[in-house]
């Protein structure tokens, strides 16, 4: 097994639901994850611990998911120089999710979260893949592959709908 190169973290299990289609994903285009719970409000010192040691580790960029007031994405990308995926949670007390959304979306300037659709882990998975195969001829490959398998299914059902 390689060493992994995307931490998927997450502020509750309860948001594992949505999570495991990072690492599905992840799973689907060969690139070597770990996941983990972390929540910046109930173990903010597990938090500081996993974003100041994640880069030594050798994890090249973090997907960080929480719903309600969602600041784990921002304090993890407040605390590494390493790319943050904000993926916003909708969780069960939340009002239509926009809660997560926008505790994500709305960074200052100069701490950047990248983030992507309300429970989009998929998306964030597929890119964190292409932050990996920037640098990474055969993921970068791979990744090419996936999106032409996007291309030939949207071209199947066009002719299946014109027949
Ligand atoms: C956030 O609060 C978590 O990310 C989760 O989405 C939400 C609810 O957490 P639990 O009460 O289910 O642990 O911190």
């Amino acid at each position: 097994m390689s060493k992994p190169v995307v931490g998927i973290i997450m502020g509750s299990q309860s948001d594992l639901r949505i999570m495991k289609e990072a690492a599905e994903v992840l799973d689907e285009l060969k690139v070597a994850y770990e996941v983990t719970v972390v929540s910046a409000h109930r173990t903010p010192l597990r938090m500081v611990e996993y974003a100041t040691a994640a880069r030594g580790r050798g994890i090249q960029v973090i997907v960080a998911g929480a719903g309600g007031a969602a600041h784990l994405p921002g304090m993890v990308a407040s605390l590494t120089s390493l790319p943050v995926i904000g993926v916003p949670v909708k969780s069960s007390n939340s009002i239509d999710g926009w809660d997560s959304v926008l505790s994500i979306l709305q960074m200052p300037a100069g701490v950047p979260v990248a983030t992507v659709a309300l429970d989009g882990a998929r998306n964030a998975g597929i890119l964190a893949a292409q932050i990996v195969g920037a640098a990474d001829a055969a993921l970068g490959q791979r990744i090419d592959a996936f999106k032409e398998s996007l291309k030939v299914k949207v071209e199947t059902t066009a002719k299946d709908m014109e027949t």
